[in-house]
């Protein structure tokens, strides 16, 4: 599976981008950077080119939460991504409003930055458990970081394991698929590079090799 990460700033080249590497990949991932600067309605116009994947992270109380998942499946995204470490009780009010909207819940487990280890990776696995009681659909976990990758999806070999964190952030694919990854999360070394569709294709073939 190949998740497109679309961190650009500006509606048309987001559209643009999208519909280039459509063909591609199974999912449009959008996150505030693209959100916050060209509106909400961007999700929307990106759902009819591919399904989307609505990453606000969410880390609130349930209420809020429940919020915040309703107004992204109202414009027509297939799944969210929650924070895993806010806990059962926020992840079961978006579990509940994703079933409401027949859509999917992605729970990070930890981020696949430095930081993520400061204090994420001492309750990954517990997190995994609890995503995995509530009915979650997939989890997040570090391309940076393949060993834990395979930990994860050990723990939840039913779950969908989703990775962010190949290329930029230095993860490499055959790694994170050897590690037992479901799909990987890519989003500068395709929309930054000369040709995104190109890389986008090889990509999705190395993947298609890899996974064969
Ligand atoms: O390939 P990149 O580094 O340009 O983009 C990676 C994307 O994945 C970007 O949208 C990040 O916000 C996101 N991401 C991480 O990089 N690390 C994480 O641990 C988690 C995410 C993410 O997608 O969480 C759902």
């Amino acid at each position: 599976m190949l998740i497109l990460a679309l961190d650009v700033l500006e509606r048309d080249v987001a559209l643009d981008v999208a519909r280039k590497c459509g063909e591609y990949v199974d999912f449009i991932k959008v996150n505030y950077p693209l959100v916050l600067s060209a509106g909400i309605d961007v999700v929307s116009e990106l759902s009819e080119i591919r399904p989307v994947i609505a990453d606000f992270k969410i880390a609130d109380i349930p209420y809020t939460a429940s919020l915040i998942a309703d107004i992204a499946f109202r414009h027509g995204v297939r799944a969210v991504i929650a924070h895993g470490f806010a806990g059962s009780d926020m992840l079961r009010a978006v579990r509940d409003v994703a079933d409401r909207h027949g859509g999917e819940v992605y729970a990070v487990t930890e981020l696949s930055s430095q930081g993520g280890r400061e204090f994420m990776t001492r309750h990954t696995l517990e997190i995994v458990d609890v995503a995995k009681e509530v009915g979650c659909d997939g989890l997040i976990a570090p391309a940076t970081r393949p060993e834990r990758i395979a930990e994860i999806k050990k723990r939840a070999e039913n779950l969908r394991v989703i990775c962010p964190g190949v290329g930029a952030q230095g993860g490499r694919l055959e790694d994170v698929l050897k590690a037992g990854a479901d799909g990987i999360i890519v989003g500068r070394t395709i929309y930054q590079s000369e040709d995104p569709a190109r890389t986008a294709r090889e990509i999705r073939e190395r993947i298609d090799g890899l996974m064969k």
